[in-house]
């Protein structure tokens, strides 16, 4: 059996607000200010340089055993062999992804719907990251927010992880786990933070003084 995976601070990864610094260099930040999960998102680099930047990335995670997640691209998680994907509704089916992967890879689905999220827990995924909880000018093409209210929803019917995303900080994240999420992903609380380091420990002890 694996061992099961931390969710609870996830940090997903944004090129375009970490402000002339290396990916590389705000995830160690990140990783040492105890962000558990980190996934890369790459959504307009070429696919050398995904592998290139993912390669570096997972060299440094595994030492500190801290899964490293794909967004989207199956086929750069095989080449580096990453400890999983994470799955938008267009992207390829889970059924697919667990056909290419190897046997106990992760694989995250992106839900804004509770329909979607049962189909998810039902084709086998390993957690669902539901979105986005609150608005957030980080991704702006997505269903109206869930609210608390939301998550509180999506737990009752769902019982693989769920980890919240969208507009999630230091002032709301402790109300998310509150209400039911296993984690909570972060873009820019983490990735525009002038100090990652501190922005993530602020955010372990918000959710930590939670109970989680
Ligand atoms: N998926 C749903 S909302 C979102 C993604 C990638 C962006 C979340 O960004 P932030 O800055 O944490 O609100
Ligand atoms: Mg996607």
């Amino acid at each position: 059996m694996n061992r099961p995976v931390d969710y609870s601070l996830y940090l997903v990864t944004d090129r375009g607000l970490a402000k002339e610094r290396s990916i590389l260099e705000i995830v160690k930040k990140a990783v040492s200010g105890g962000v558990t999960c980190v996934q890369l998102r790459e959504k307009a680099c070429s696919t050398r340089e995904f592998i290139d930047q993912a390669r570096a990335l997972k060299a440094w995670l595994d030492q500190k055993g801290v899964p490293l997640i794909i967004n989207d691209r199956v086929d750069v998680a095989l080449a580096v062999g990453a400890s999983g994907i994470h799955l938008g509704q267009s992207d390829m089916h889970i059924r697919d992804a667990r056909c290419l992967l190897p046997e106990g890879s992760l694989i995250g689905i992106s839900a804004e719907s509770q329909e979607d999220a049962l189909a998810a827990e039902r084709d086998g995924g390993d957690y669902i990251g539901i979105s986005p909880v609150f608005a957030t000018p980080t991704k702006t093409d997505t269903a109206p927010p869930l609210g608390l209210e939301g998550v509180r929803r999506m737990r009752k019917a769902i019982r693989i992880p769920l980890v919240g995303i969208g507009g999630i900080g230091l002032s709301n994240g402790a109300g998310v786990m509150t209400a039911g999420a296993d984690g909570i992903a972060v873009v820019s609380a983490i990735v525009a933070a002038d100090d990652p380091k501190k922005a993530a420990r602020a955010l372990k002890k918000a959710i930590e003084k939670n109970g989680t």
